[in-house]
């Protein structure tokens, strides 16, 4: 599916041709606009977009995601660039115009602080959508300053991401939604309806409802129930790095949900931005008809603030609100059959169990009975509001509102994330909720304490009913005692859940080297899928039980400068990656970049992949790879056995190839890490067959003749072989009871 999709990247670069940012300077701030001088109906001068003011950001953070990400913007001064020749770009001036945030004012924002009378208001709910790292955050940042959610004094740094793992990675893993109120002050002069109908807005209040949704792959799951909630997307993409692998993903998907599409362009600021290659690239490859009203992408900077408040204007124009609750009016708010569907859920120390959600018909208010629809349980509504941001309690909830509502909820699993609640004292069809994600990471969770377990077991429970796409089940080893295995949809994921875990828990923590799901064929015909590799048969075992053994693989798309190809080219072979295509995609830096798509076994790209793609290419290689199905493979056990004792924890399923080179290597690092015994511990590693490593870890040994001088050689030689049955007997009580050091 992506080949089409790259084929279209190609030809964007040959099918090349300039459109004009014209650059307005308009009272407050400057007005930014793209003027298509191509075939097709003329845009010029149609849409107009009102800037604040640019104010100084702080600089681009510093912390960089550890695992496979693009280059971020951080690497972009290392390429030599190319910036719009001035030509395409004509600055002019233009009589002052009032602006959208400047009709404002401070005293309009403290009113539009005022949630009285909100549920009147017209709403429109979005969320901002991107590849990672293309400004999502940022962008909210400054829509929340411009409406006065938060004071705008130059220090907000995303704040939407406010778990301690989002600030340190810098990255979002968790979608937020906030509720802003934003004075539309009416269409300008040369507004043309996105609409058939000519539908146009009113000038006046409406509430906006934001959701900042993360842009790594493995929190796909996220975007999909945010979009869930929404009439809009914003489209983001970073104009010097173009439509990238996400930007597709998340379009599609807001494209299955029906969404209004709104083409934002960032970075604007940056000298390597190219903006017409951007709007070009989003033409051939997401086929957004940027010629046509409402469509056109808005350039804008989200770190200077440059362009920002026409998305705002954006948003109300071309975007149409949920029927029956325009102009003010209640009737097509007021109920009857109230349904709303639940989209994320937290526990709160103080209030309990909250519950996001966008209401999809009628209203809710504080005292109803409401029943869920998956448990049918009845509960009372306590309390009810918004998020802008912090928590404000409102009276009532009305049909295209996102807000929470508190119930005597018990316990997180109450608050099912895709339920529909709806009045008790009525019939409703519950909404559509969200299809179950199929993990592709599986790793072991086990406490250093063994006697810590059920306190991890509860951490983890509820860490998961936060992030529904986690699968947990209950494991159990020889070595590492009571433990869960979870699935995730990446190494990011597993990775982020460890640290949130560490983080808001309290608790150290082994993860076991992650693993993947295998498909098991047995002779009677029956698929079996296995993701623990204590339950893969070993080679003696599967000897004419077992027809097909197939592993899951994935199509990768790496891009890097093309200096590194043949570093590339190699670490993909030795993965056991089949290449299927190499292009030459254009870049908007000077320096040229080879993109090749490889078709490789994700067991192959969850361990140390991603580590080696980014030291061979000095950090300039991005990955992005999608799943691919199943594939025949010779797949082997690996059992590491010490003093003939099974470590189940430590065996782990690979390539028949890889097979003798790994068990020599880790026999070798366990005769290293496990402490030397009174007695002599043999490291096997097996494939159930035969033994095909070994070593051998030599007992301590006293110096028992040490205190005897003279006398005949058979004194000594009793003092020895009492110290050889003192050690056999060891040997024999020890085996099983070597103790494996685990930090290592
Ligand atoms: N120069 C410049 N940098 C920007 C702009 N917008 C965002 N950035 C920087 O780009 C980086 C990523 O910004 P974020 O807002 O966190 O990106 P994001 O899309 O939310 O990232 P994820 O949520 O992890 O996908 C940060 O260092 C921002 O400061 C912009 O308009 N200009
Ligand atoms: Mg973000």
């Amino acid at each position: 599916m992506l080949a089409p999709l790259l084929d279209a990247l190609r030809l964007t670069h040959a099918r090349h041709c300039k459109r004009r940012w014209e650059l307005l300077e308009l009272g407050s701030g400057a007005m930014l606009r793209s003027a298509c001088r191509r075939a097709g109906p003329s845009v010029a001068g149609r849409s107009s977009v009102a800037i604040a003011g640019p104010s100084a950001r702080p600089s681009a953070r510093a912390a960089d995601v550890s695992v496979p990400s693009q280059p971020s913007s951080s690497h972009l001064h290392r390429f030599p660039t190319t910036r719009i020749s001035a030509q395409s770009r004509r600055i002019s001036t233009s009589a002052p115009r009032a602006s959208a945030s400047s009709s404002s004012g401070s005293a309009s924002k403290a009113a539009a602080r005022d949630f009285s009378q909100f549920d009147r208001l017209e709403t429109r709910t979005f969320s901002i959508i991107s590849h990672v790292d293309h400004g999502k955050s940022t962008l909210a940042d400054r829509l929340l300053e411009l409406t006065g959610t938060i004071p705008q004094d130059g220090s907000n740094q995303q704040v939407l991401d406010k778990l301690k793992v989002e600030r340190e990675r810098g990255i979002t893993v968790k979608s937020q939604a906030v509720t802003m109120v934003y004075d539309y002050d009416g269409p300008r002069d040369d507004f043309i309806s996105a609409f058939d109908d000519g539908f146009a807005p009113k000038p006046g209040r409406y509430l906006l409802n934001l959701i900042d949704c993360p842009g790594h792959v493995d929190f796909s799951y996220e975007v999909s129930r945010s979009l869930s909630a929404c009439q809009s997307a914003l489209l983001v993409v970073d104009a010097t790095q173009g439509v990238q692998a996400q930007s597709i993903t998340v379009f599609e998907l807001a494209k299955q949900k029906d969404l209004a599409i709104v083409p934002v362009l960032n970075k604007s600021d940056l000298p390597a931005a190219d903006p017409d290659r951007c709007a070009l690239q989003m033409e051939e490859i997401l086929g957004i008809d940027t010629t046509l009203p409402g469509q056109e992408p808005l350039l804008i900077s989200a770190k200077t603030g440059r362009g920002v408040d026409s998305v705002l204007r954006a948003l109300v124009e071309r975007t149409k609100p949920p029927p029956g609750v325009e102009d003010g009016k209640l009737e097509g708010r007021e109920g009857p059959g109230f349904r709303a569907l639940v989209f994320d859920s937290w526990y709160d120390q103080y209030k309990g169990v909250v519950s996001l959600v966008s209401i999809a018909d009628g209203a809710v208010k504080k005292g109803d009975r409401i029943t869920s629809c998956h448990t049918g349980k009845r509960y009372e509504v306590l309390s009810l509001g918004v998020n802008s941001p912090e928590m404000i309690p409102t009276d009532v909830l009305r049909k295209g509102q996102v807000g929470w509502i508190i119930a005597n909820m018990k316990d997180m699993s109450e608050a099912q994330i895709g339920d529909t609640f709806h009045l008790s004292s009525e019939k409703v069809e519950p909404l559509e909720g969200f299809a179950p994600t199929v993990p592709m990471v599986y790793a072991g969770i086990f406490p250093i304490e063994t006697t810590d377990f059920l306190k991890l077991e509860e951490a983890i429970q509820r860490l998961a009913l936060n992030d529904r796409s986690v699968t947990v089940q209950r494991e159990s080893s020889m070595a590492l005692g009571q433990g869960c295995r979870l699935g995730f949809l990446g190494l990011l994921h597993l990775d982020v859940f460890r640290q949130r875990l560490e983080d808001e828990y309290g608790h150290a923590i082994l993860v076991t080297a992650p693993s993947v799901p295998y498909k098991v064929t047995w002779r009677d015909g029956r698929e079996e899928i296995v993701s623990n590799p204590i339950h893969f048969p070993d080679d003696s075992e599967r000897k004419g039980k077992v027809t097909l053994l197939e592993e899951p693989m994935v199509r990768g798309v790496v891009r890097c400068p093309e200096e590194y190809t043949g570093e590339i080219m190699q670490l993909c072979a030795e993965h056991r990656g089949e290449q299927l295509d190499v292009s030459f995609p254009p870049t908007a830096s000077a320096i040229r970049s080879v993109q090749m798509t490889y078709r490789l076994p994700l067991s192959e790209i969850v361990t140390d992949f991603f580590d080696k793609l980014k030291s061979c290419s000095s950090g300039f290689a991005s990955f992005e790879y999608s799943e691919d199905g199943y594939q025949a493979s010779d797949l082997v056990k690996l059992i590491f056995l010490i003093s003939n004792t099974v470590l189940d924890s430590l065996s782990i399923i690979m390539h028949r190839s890889k097979v003798l080179y790994n068990a020599r290597a880790w026999t070798k690092k366990l005769k290293d890490i496990i402490p030397r015994q009174q007695f002599e511990v043999s490291i096997q590693a097996t494939t159930g067959s035969k033994v095909i490593a070994r070593e051998t870890l030599s007992a301590y040994r006293k110096d028992v003749t040490a205190g005897l001088y003279g006398g005949h050689y058979e004194r000594k030689l009793k003092h020895l072989n009492k110290q050889k049955e003192g050690k056999k007997r060891l040997k024999a009580l020890g085996v099983g009871r070597v103790q494996i050091p685990t930090e290592k």
